[in-house]
């Protein structure tokens, strides 16, 4: 006999009562028969198992240092073909020197950030010094500026460009070494072939990406996972997305000393891409979509609903659907643009505070690795640390 709608839910409300992980099924019920109020509810139980009514938000600058980039994934709107020659100079491309990244880096550092966020194209003449150049002339100017950079595909384009050739353990190594403290989720989009075919073919794919994660996690680098969601993937895509990335932090749990802190599934923004004649997801379907992120991924700790791609109010309602952090101030954001924004995409801290209060949440300050950070009077530390950075109020 065919099981009810009401008889999968109670089995999908005992699994979690349980702790057990969903399976993939599981999922896809959720997305496809679910009513939206309970999936809200059920992810919202997990979310408040895990974390209470708090909500984090970080005080960070977003740096994107070049738009050219080698690749043409078709949903990208941000980069911009490398020029043959100086004629064709006039692309709107753009590459920031090292001086320009840490003057950026120091102005927001003096001001009480205490992350930076640096991710960019890639770029096809830039050395590897570039980048590791880049975190150790930071590190120096901004001791405790937690470091953020590089997606797994920036990793693996740095492991091709370096001539003897590293392996991707040398590069993150090296780069550890000059003071990158993690690495961001990007470029995880769907993990599906399909998807890989038709929309970021000459990127690499799963494989790779989680090859990058995998040696990051051994050497004790935290990172983070993103899903690019709404384009041309399926709900089972989006799901067994999900799964493999629940499947990947058990291992690193189980084998490593460092793991995934954090799912962002990232709401895709079809303006100026290839695929602009796709719609944008909905507001339900951004919900649904962060709730299930909830819940397929139980054994990662944190839910980011990334203000910039799902709109403030958006991300702010999610915080009753499984979503635990807003990400931040960023400031700076080149990648993607909506209703004609320009780069300048911010939100001051006291607006993160009031849509997380008005949310019914707690707001805690947080930093990249989700330590509890500590405000005085011009000034801040990381909860139980021995040292203090001072900073300009105005
Ligand atoms: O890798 C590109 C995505 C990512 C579009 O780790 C697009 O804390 C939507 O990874 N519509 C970069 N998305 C952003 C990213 C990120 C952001 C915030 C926090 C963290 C974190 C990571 O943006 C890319 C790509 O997957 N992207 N184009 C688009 N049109």
């Amino acid at each position: 006999m065919q099981k009810s709608a009401t008889d999968n839910i109670e089995a999908i409300r005992h699994k979690l009562n349980a702790g057990e992980a969903f399976s993939i099924e599981d999922g896809l019920f959720l997305y496809e028969s679910a009513d939206i109020h309970t999936v809200g509810e059920l992810a919202n139980e997990l979310r408040e198992r895990k974390h209470g009514r708090n909500a984090y938000y970080n005080i960070n600058l977003h740096i994107n240092y070049t738009n050219f980039c080698v690749l043409r994934c078709k949903f990208c709107s941000f980069y911009r073909p490398f020029p043959k020659s100086n004629a064709e100079r006039a692309t709107n491309g753009y590459e920031l020197t090292i001086n320009d990244i840490v003057a950026r880096a120091k102005h927001a550092y003096s001001r009480g950030a205490t992350e930076v966020h640096i991710v960019g194209g890639l770029h096809p003449k830039l050395p590897f010094s570039y980048y590791t150049e880049m975190c150790a002339a930071i590190r120096e100017v901004c001791p405790h500026m937690h470091i953020k950079a590089f997606t797994a595909i920036e990793i693996i384009h740095f492991s091709r460009i370096t001539k003897p050739r590293m392996s991707v353990r040398e590069v993150l190594t090296a780069l550890k070494d000059a003071g990158l403290g993690s690495l961001p989720g990007g470029g995880a989009e769907i993990f599906d072939e399909r998807v890989h075919e038709e929309t970021f073919k000459t990127k690499v794919g799963e494989t790779e990406w989680f090859e990058v994660h995998r040696t990051a996690h051994q050497l004790g680098i935290f990172t983070n996972a993103t899903m690019l969601y709404g384009h041309v993937e399926t709900q089972a895509e989006r799901i067994s997305h999900l799964a493999k990335l629940r499947a990947h932090q058990a291992e690193s749990l189980k084998n490593c000393p460092a793991h995934f802190n954090c799912v962002i599934p990232l709401s895709f923004v079809p303006d100026g891409s290839a695929l602009s004649d796709i719609k944008e997801p909905t507001g339900l379907d951004d919900l649904r979509t962060l709730a299930l992120s909830r819940l397929m991924c139980d054994n990662i700790p944190h839910i980011k609903a990334f203000w910039i791609m799902q709109s403030p109010k958006l991300a702010q309602v999610a915080l009753d659907w499984g979503v635990d952090d807003l990400d931040g101030t960023v400031v700076y954001y080149d990648i993607t643009k909506r209703d004609g924004a320009n780069t300048h995409q911010e939100l001051t801290v006291d607006e993160l505070k009031r849509m997380i209060h008005e949310a019914g949440c707690t707001p805690i300050e947080r930093d990249t690795l989700y330590r509890k950070v500590v405000r005085g009077e011009g000034s801040w530390r990381i909860d139980g640390a021995d040292w203090l950075v001072e900073y300009i109020t105005d």
